[in-house]
């Protein structure tokens, strides 16, 4: 039974991959920080089904020395680097805890790969966000990265190290350059899961508008289901390489929230209001991924239509306030 070790497996990608792998037979090993509020942490491993059949062990993407002791307790074939402050619009406001987390977090775990699982294979968590100001068109893993965050700077510097211990060390390291993914496991504060929360509320009642900030920006966004398949495909090749993973099509928010909204017969304008202090100080305008290379080498496509996203997500958060469970 090969052995997977996922950092960052309590956040929406984790519990999919989780899913995924122990789908596959694998013993699914996973980081857990510590917290006050332990009662809550693994919300999504529970929502999906999987809690029980993971193992957590406690350490931090900071703590070096607790990396060590989980690798060389767990020994995995595979490890994937999920944890970071994801949070574009929080890393202004905490850029040196982002640089810290999300760009040195990934050494941390390369580094202590290097030192207790040296063959295991190492899946880094890369970003469309390291695009920013779009130097093509379509981004592909040819296009020059212009990042507009702290985030995006610091996955830009995880992004090289996995390539250069690659390069410098032999080791079977991948960057998975993907495009947002969302689910009705996404965070509440990323933008879709708002804006379906926004919907579920005010279609009950709850509420009657929905305060967002830039309307306008346009991003490639599927399903998370689909992008950790992805991810499980890159370590599965005979060497490690850079993926761009997206779905080729990109919307505006205006068009996200018409598809929400519009699931259940309200018309958005009528709802949502914008407010300057949502706008960032630098925006990332348009992503928009050229996935040929995902196509080509992982015979990965993307299944779920932005369509369907938004319709799963809106009714995953009606269910969620009709069972008192919102969360
Ligand atoms: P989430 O924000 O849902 O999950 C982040 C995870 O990181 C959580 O499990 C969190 O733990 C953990 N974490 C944060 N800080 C630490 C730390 N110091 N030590 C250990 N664990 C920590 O992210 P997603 O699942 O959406 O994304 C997964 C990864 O993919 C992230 O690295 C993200 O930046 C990247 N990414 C995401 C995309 C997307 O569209 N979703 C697109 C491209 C890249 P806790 O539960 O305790 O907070
Ligand atoms: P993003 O996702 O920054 O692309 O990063 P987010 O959903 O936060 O923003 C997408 C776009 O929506 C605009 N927007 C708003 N965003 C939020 N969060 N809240 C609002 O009220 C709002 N109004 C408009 C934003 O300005 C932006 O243009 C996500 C994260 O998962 C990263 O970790 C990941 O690397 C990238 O996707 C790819």
């Amino acid at each position: 039974m090969p052995t997977a070790f996922i950092t960052g497996i309590t956040g929406q990608d984790g519990a999919y991959l989780s899913r995924l792998l122990l789908g596959k037979g694998y013993r699914v090993v996973g980081l857990l920080r510590r917290s006050a509020s332990s009662d809550v942490v693994g919300e999504r491993l529970r929502w999906i089904g999987v809690l029980d059949r993971v193992e957590l062990m406690d350490g931090n993407l900071t703590d070096l020395s607790s990396l060590i002791r989980i690798l060389q307790a767990c020994q995995p074939d595979e490890v994937y680097n999920l944890a970071a402050q994801s949070f574009v619009a929080a890393s202004w406001q905490q850029p040196l805890l982002t640089g810290n987390v999300t760009g040195l977090g990934c050494v941390n775990m390369l580094e202590a790969m290097r030192i207790a699982a040296p063959h295991a294979r190492f899946y880094q968590a890369s970003s469309s966000e390291m695009f920013g100001k779009i130097q093509a068109a379509r981004q592909n893993e040819e296009t020059p990265f212009y990042p507009r965050s702290p985030y995006g700077a610091a996955k830009l510097y995880a992004h090289w190290m996995t390539v250069n211990y690659r390069e410098s060390f032999g080791m079977h390291t991948s960057s998975g350059i993907l495009f947002n993914h969302e689910s009705p496991l996404r965070g509440i504060e990323f933008v879709t899961r708002k804006i379906t929360d926004g919907v579920a509320r005010i279609k009950l009642d709850l509420a009657r508008e929905l305060s967002l900030g830039n309307l306008d920006a346009k991003r490639d966004w599927g399903h998370a289901a689909d992008y950790v398949e992805a991810m499980w495909r890159m370590l599965q090749q005979n060497a490690g390489d850079d993926y761009v993973v997206g779905t080729g099509r990109t919307a505006t928010i205006h068009e996200f929230c018409k598809l929400a909204f519009g699931h259940v017969g309200l018309n958005y304008e009528e709802h949502v209001v914008t407010r300057q202090d949502l706008l960032r100080p630098a925006e990332v305008d348009i992503l928009h991924a050229d996935p040929t290379k995902a196509r080509e080498r992982l015979g990965w496509t993307p299944t779920v239509s932005l369509e369907d996203l938004a319709a799963e997500m809106v009714e995953a958060d009606l269910a969620r306030y009709r069972a008192g469970t919102r969360g």
